[in-house]
């Protein structure tokens, strides 16, 4: 309980952090970043997402704790285009963001207050936003993507894995689970689901990250499988704003 009053006064006071993680190319080209909610409680010391999120989730609380990380992930975004860096950041957003009355809407105005073209934003979006009142769903997906925002379909394989879910949700990328890349090189069968869903994704026309990347074999196969590009430790953790900018500069 003492946790939720921390979490809305960390909120408010900007003391939670977002940092972002590469993803990137098999030619090294960095096709973005993903924002990641950090959060350090000031006698807990580091309270993982999957904790903080939660709470946020089931008190109410996840539509603030979601605007705060649009509106600074949009922030950041305009300070790299004032510096020349073009890079298109995705934003994790809960199902109950997406059925949030007016959320399309409150979306495009934050990017034009912040004069960010629309495709400089990415969502990344699970199967999840599908379960509850899916019409309406697919409404305010279809709303963003005609303003020009990209989505993204997170935790791919995971969870309620429907293919009826691919055609319904307007993604333009796919992102692999982690947990089918961890041991890719060594279980067939997890190489089996990565290649085959390389393939399903790439005959429907969506691109194919894969999540988790922690060493060059890993990196190899999934580059020999066609996937499009990855994301890991191999290449970066999530990185606090200005050693992105660094990181970011560096491999100009
Ligand atoms: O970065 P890490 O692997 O610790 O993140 C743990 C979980 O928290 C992941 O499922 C990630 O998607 C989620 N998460 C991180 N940042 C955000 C955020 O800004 N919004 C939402 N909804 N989830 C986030
Ligand atoms: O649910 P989502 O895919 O957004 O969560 C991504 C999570 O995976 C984040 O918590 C992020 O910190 C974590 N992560 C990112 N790269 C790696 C990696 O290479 N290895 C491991 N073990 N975790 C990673
Ligand atoms: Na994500
Ligand atoms: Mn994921």
């Amino acid at each position: 309980l003492g946790l939720l009053g921390d979490l809305r006064r960390a909120i408010d006071h900007g003391d939670v952090e977002l940092h972002y993680q590469p993803k990137v190319g098999f030619d090294g080209r960095v096709a973005g970043l993903e924002a990641l909610l950090r959060w350090v409680h000031p006698e807990r010391g580091r309270v993982s997402p999957e904790e903080f999120i939660a709470i946020a989730e089931s008190s109410g609380l996840m539509p603030q704790l979601t605007e705060y990380v649009l509106e600074t992930a949009l922030a950041q975004v305009a300070r790299w285009r004032a510096m020349g860096i073009e890079v298109p950041v995705a934003v994790n957003v809960s199902p109950r963001d997406v059925h949030t009355p007016g959320f399309a809407g409150s979306v495009a105005a934050r990017l034009a207050r912040h004069g960010v073209p629309p495709a400089a934003l990415q969502l990344e979006i699970t199967e999840h936003v599908l379960l509850e009142d899916p019409q309406r769903a697919a409404d305010t997906l279809a709303g963003l993507t005609g303003h020009g925002v990209k989505m993204s379909l997170d935790d791919f394989g995971t969870g309620y894995s429907s293919l009826v879910h691919l055609r319904r949700l307007p993604v333009s990328e796919l992102k692999i689970d982690r947990s089918f890349v961890a041991r890719l090189v060594v279980d067939s069968e997890d190489a089996a689901i990565v290649r085959c869903t390389v393939d399903l994704a790439h005959s429907l026309g969506l691109l194919v990250v894969a999540e988790g990347v922690e060493d060059d074999e890993t990196w190899e196969h999934l580059r020999d499988l066609g996937c499009d590009a990855i994301q890991g430790w191999l290449v970066a953790a999530a990185m606090p704003p200005e050693e992105a900018t660094s990181w970011l500069r560096s491999r100009a």
